[in-house]
């Protein structure tokens, strides 16, 4: 079951420069920041709230680290803007199978590696009303040790 929307993915051509544009007139801090290369992408994870299941939203900025990276072919054809969004899931694997069901292509075979650890899957934009839609599980958060 999908329970919130994890993260809006952004894309930008200068990372440093859209999260001082996020601080300064936002006030929003990054809380994670890592390179993807499997993705192509050098991201910030801008925490935005807490949610009801426990996880949280963000926005996600993207800059593209290579360019023949989807975010790379994305901004030459749009330039900057909303790139994705991505629905948060106690289950990536279940809740892919379900849509897939439906007739949605689902781009991924198994879930992959995304931020902070997280599993991730993508529905084609085309069966999603133009929507590149991402699906997420969060990592286990650690509990602390005793
Ligand atoms: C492409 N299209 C999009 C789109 N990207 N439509 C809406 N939103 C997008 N972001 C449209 C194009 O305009 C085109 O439509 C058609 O889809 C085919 O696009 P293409 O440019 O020819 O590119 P393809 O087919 O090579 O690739 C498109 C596809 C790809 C969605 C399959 O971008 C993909 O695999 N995306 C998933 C991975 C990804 O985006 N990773 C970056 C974020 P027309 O009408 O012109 O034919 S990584 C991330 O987010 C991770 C780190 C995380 O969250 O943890």
């Amino acid at each position: 079951m999908l329970t919130r929307i994890d993260h809006i993915g952004i894309a930008c051509f200068d990372l440093d420069k859209t999260v001082e544009f996020y601080r300064a007139t936002y006030g929003f801090e990054v809380f994670h920041s890592e390179v993807n290369e499997e993705q192509g992408v050098r991201e910030a994870m801008l925490k935005i709230n807490e949610t009801s299941d426990g996880g949280a939203s963000y926005l996600q900025l993207l800059e593209p680290t290579r360019p023949d990276s989807t975010v790379a072919k994305w901004l030459d054809k749009n330039g900057e803007g909303v790139h994705h969004i991505a629905f948060g899931t106690a289950d990536v694997d279940a809740d892919a199978a379900d849509i897939k069901e439906k007739g949605v292509r689902v781009l991924y075979e198994e879930p992959r590696r995304g931020s902070m650890g997280s599993r991730i899957t993508f529905l084609h934009p085309k069966d999603c009303h133009g929507v590149l839609t991402e699906l997420v599980t969060s990592a286990p958060v650690e509990s602390p040790e005793h």
